[in-house]
């Protein structure tokens, strides 16, 4: 046998190279985990100061806050039952899971006027 060019081998490496690339972003050590659902900051606004406020989500689901306010803010439970950390202008937390059903009220540490509310069905 001589050695020729073979379509199908190089189809399934092809194939083979392309999943290989696309399981990369996956792997276990990346860094930032994708939350179910994201609440966005939108600056020092009361009531409206998070995005969607309420937020509804199911018990066990994700949730992370992102910031897009030019700003550092927090999203902090009132009972500490969570609290995300600052958060730079641009970056967003980690996910928090919400194991529990119920309604949960939250607010920015640097700005107390900042409130809002996840509602856990
Ligand atoms: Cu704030």
């Amino acid at each position: 046998m001589t050695s020729r060019f073979n379509p199908a081998l190089a189809a399934v490496a092809l194939l083979t190279a392309l999943g290989a690339a696309g399981c990369g972003s996956s792997s276990p050590s990346a860094p930032t985990a994708v939350a179910d659902v994201t609440i966005t900051m939108v600056g020092d606004r009361g009531a409206q100061s998070y995005t969607p406020n309420p937020m509804t989500m199911r018990t066990g689901q994700t949730v992370a806050w992102k910031n897009g306010d030019s700003t550092t803010h927090d999203a902090t439970q009132d009972a500490s039952r969570f609290a995300t950390g600052t958060i730079n202008a641009g970056a967003t937390s980690s996910p928090v899971t919400m194991s529990t059903a119920g309604t949960f009220t939250y607010h920015c540490t640097i700005h107390p006027g900042m409130v809002g509310t996840i509602v856990v069905q």
